[in-house]
């Protein structure tokens, strides 16, 4: 009899055991592979460059003469060089802006880089910053602007198969592309006319080309706008979103909800900050003084990549076709700065505890949150909305960022938290969000504490976090 009842339990307890130790089931929208790999790069440079950069205008009316673009030293090495010692994973070029200028001599058009007098006409600028991203380790990605100004067929049906020819020229023939940029800008047409857009060809023709590509648009579906161009993403921050009946442009959702997301929305399209380092998109040398602050970047940096959303920041090329030195070397001071700041977690060296683990098993324990490994993570059992986890450094510590990261192959669950520090006596309320997603990083003044506790407050599923990080920036 008691064998039985002792086999009994064996079988049950190896039965919830397994149980226990199953991942969790993924929550809701979750992202693609591609997606997940281009969350990871987080931060990519923005190059608009164009005859807009020789007229001084940010929106060109398309009858420029082509002949306005003239770099004298053109050199797309420099460009990425400077990528790469930013921090930079990518470039994203403006391949075609309003204008309908190529920067590539398309034969879909007659306004382009053919017609110029930069290097006889036999210049293409795809072609160099494709090769020099590739010499540099970085990834590359291409704007066009589905807003022509100067091609005679826009505003017909005919411009759309124009359109994706054109697609299909850039995305064909040069490297393979990270992210597609289609801009929702739609205005009038050279013979005045505006153009319906067939954004399920434009789409078929980037995923035939480019499978991989992630398209960015105000409604992705790969990523999207995040609804302003100041680098402030919502504090509030879903990668979800209900896409279904909208399209780039004048019938995107409303800016509020780009700019946050939506809870339990059915896509998955993470937010994407884009910011010019200067005031315009394109160079002016009326703005080389007014290159972005080192303070106002870094607070980009957080407003942005530290509320679940990569930056897409522009540094726009000058007339000689280079990266100013003032902007150059104010992307360098805020790598300094960046990097200075998350050198040493100190949550490495402390006691880290939760108050729940799934299924008591040392698969899903609070080691995985400072381990290093995007795939190893902390949970609870599926039943458990609430948590909390203290970070106990053993002495009294100064430290102003905290980073969380939740593990979004398995979706976004966390909906609000709240950070406490022990004061020797009692917890002391520190901060109080909602969201976390990729990468949420908390800026707060320095607290002198041995301890830090989160709590998980609400949760859509079981919580389940890959990262935790606690820095000392230094003072500034
Ligand atoms: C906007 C454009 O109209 C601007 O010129 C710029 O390219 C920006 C990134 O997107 O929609």
């Amino acid at each position: 009899m008691s064998k039985i009842i002792l086999s009994i339990f064996t079988i049950l307890a190896v039965f919830t055991g397994c149980v226990a130790h199953e991942p969790p089931p993924p929550f809701g929208a979750v992202p693609t592979h591609d997606q997940i790999e281009w969350q990871k790069m987080e931060y990519y440079m923005f190059v608009h460059f164009g005859p807009n950069t020789f007229t001084d205008v940010e929106w060109g009316d398309g009858k420029e003469n082509p002949k306005v673009f003239n770099p004298t030293r053109l050199d797309c090495r420099q460009w990425a060089a400077t990528a790469k010692a930013a921090g930079m994973k990518a470039i994203i070029i403006t391949a075609k802006h309003h204008d309908g200028f190529c920067l590539w001599p398309s034969k879909y058009s007659s306004h382009t880089v053919r017609e110029s007098v930069w290097k006889d006409g036999k210049g293409d600028v795809l072609k160099e910053l494709s090769d020099a991203c590739r010499e540099y380790g970085l990834k590359f990605g291409v704007y066009l602007s589905p807003w022509d100004q100067n091609h005679p067929q826009y505003g017909s049906p005919g411009y759309n198969q124009v359109f994706a020819n054109t697609l299909e020229e850039v995305l064909g023939n040069y490297s393979t592309v990270f992210e597609q940029w289609f801009d929702g800008a739609n205005g009038e047409g050279p013979d005045g006319k505006r153009q319906v857009y067939d954004w399920n060809l434009f789409h078929q023709t980037v995923f035939r080309n480019q499978p991989h590509a992630i398209i960015f648009s105000d409604v992705g579906p790969g990523c999207r706008w995040m609804g302003n161009e100041r680098g402030v993403a919502g504090e509030t921050n879903w990668s979800t979103m209900n896409i279904e009946g909208f399209a780039p442009g004048r019938e995107a959702p409303a800016t509020n909800i780009l700019h946050e997301g939506e809870i339990g929305g059915k896509s998955w399209v993470p937010a994407e900050t884009d910011v010019s380092i200067r005031p315009g998109w394109f160079y002016s040398p009326s703005t080389d003084n007014q290159v972005k602050s080192l303070d106002k970047l870094v607070d980009i940096y957080y407003t942005s990549i530290g509320r679940n959303s990569n930056l897409l920041l522009n540094v726009p090329p000058d007339r000689r076709g280079l990266i100013h030195p003032n902007d150059s070397a104010r992307l360098m001071e805020f790598r300094q700065i960046i990097d200075g700041t998350f050198a040493v977690n100190l949550a490495i060296d402390a006691t880290i505890t939760a108050d729940k683990t799934r299924g008591h098993s040392s698969k899903y324990m609070t080691k995985n949150l400072i381990d290093g490994n995007f795939d190893t993570y902390w949970a609870t059992d599926d039943d458990i909305l609430t948590a909390a986890i203290e970070i106990d450094f053993g002495k009294k510590q100064p430290f102003n960022r905290l980073m969380l990261q939740e593990y979004i192959p398995l979706g976004q669950r966390v909906k609000s938290f709240r950070v406490e520090y022990w004061d020797g006596n009692t917890w002391q309320m520190l901060d109080r969000q909602t969201t976390v997603g990729y990468k949420r990083i908390l800026r707060f003044p320095t607290v002198m504490a041995s301890k830090l506790m989160i709590h998980i407050e609400t949760s859509l599923a079981c919580p389940v976090l890959n990262g935790i990080g606690v820095y000392k920036a230094p003072e500034n």
